[in-house]
């Protein structure tokens, strides 16, 4: 699949066109996974293109960073700035924003305290896992290969070298035939997808595993939450079984690429009747209400691109 190119990329502070973007093959980085990133998106809407939840993205890179004991060199601010300049830059309605801090070059080793550099691309990205996927849902398997444990690798971070893990689930799943995976976390208890969260319905409750479960706090895990609470449903962050996956009403992925994804099929077990379920569509036609800016209630959510 290739990536639709753009014009401009954010390197260091200023755009630099898209072949200029490249980084020496001794980048710490490219070594030891020493980054850190997010995934943000921007839609269109009839005030112009709007990007959601910036800052808390912005947040959390920070955070992320901080875990690793990197010195982010631009401020929240200065990074939300950024992205509206990328977008802008290159004329985007929707897009998909990643913007990445890494440990440069100097030194060689583990240890090596590099200067963080920084970027940020934007590009037209549809649905992660479909836009059939997304309609029709998509069918998942319990992976093999379990989410690191909080004592083995802080899964909370956003961090380049956290997805090898995720890439491994991945690809295990798609080479078996299905459409993503879910992993487990070291105690056996459901953690989340190779790139997003995950949630079930049960006789009209929302449940979606811990904190500690291993997982990314997503940010569209968090809307989706509140978008529930709002339309007056409960929502529970429990540790979900492998067992209560299969006799769930609905389950579905969350996440800024994946957005509200149904899955249909678990482990070779139709989940509910074996389609999309109620509340999934329902949240899911939500969810692009608020991105798209129909739904002022959330508008606080969205930074318009002027
Ligand atoms: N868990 C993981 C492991 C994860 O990578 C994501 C985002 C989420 C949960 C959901 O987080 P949030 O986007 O804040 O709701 N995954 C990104 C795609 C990773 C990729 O490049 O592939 C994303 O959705 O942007």
């Amino acid at each position: 699949m290739g990536l639709a190119k753009t014009k401009y990329v954010w390197v260091n502070g200023r755009l630099v066109g898209w072949d200029e973007a490249k980084v020496h093959v001794l980048t710490h980085a490219l070594h030891y996974g020493s980054s850190v990133f997010e995934g943000i998106r921007c839609y269109e809407t009839s005030r112009g293109p709007a990007i959601f939840r910036l800052k808390e993205h912005m947040e959390r890179l920070e955070k992320s960073a901080k875990i690793y004991m990197m010195k982010l060199p631009y401020t929240v601010e200065e990074l939300c700035m950024a992205a509206v300049e990328v977008v802008k830059a290159n004329g985007l309605k929707e897009c998909y924003i990643r913007p990445i801090a890494f440990r440069g070059t100097g030194e060689m080793g583990l240890q090596a305290q590099n200067p963080v550099e920084m970027a940020m691309a934007a590009w037209p990205w549809g649905p992660y896992l479909g836009e059939e996927g997304q309609k029709k849902g998509i069918r998942v398997k319990v992976s093999s290969y379990i989410r690191p444990p909080p004592h083995s690798l802080p899964m909370n971070a956003k961090a380049g070298g956290h997805y090898l893990s995720s890439i491994l689930a991945k690809m295990e799943a798609v080479k078996a035939g299905y459409d993503e995976a879910i992993m487990l976390d070291h105690r056996g208890f459901v953690s989340e997808g190779s790139g997003e969260n995950i949630f079930i319905v049960k006789d009209g409750v929302l449940y979606t595993p811990p904190l500690y479960a291993s997982i990314l706090l997503g940010i569209t895990r968090d809307t989706v939450m509140v978008l529930a609470n709002d339309m007056g449903y409960k929502v529970a962050e429990e540790d979900l079984t492998r067992s209560m996956l299969y006799t769930a009403d609905e389950a579905f992925f969350t996440g800024t690429a994946a957005e509200v994804t149904p899955i249909r099929e678990i482990d070779d077990r139709p989940v509910g009747g074996g389609q999309p379920g109620p509340i999934t569509m329902k949240l899911l036609k939500e969810y692009k209400e608020v991105v798209h800016g129909r739904k002022p209630k959330y508008d606080k959510w969205l930074t318009y691109v002027k």
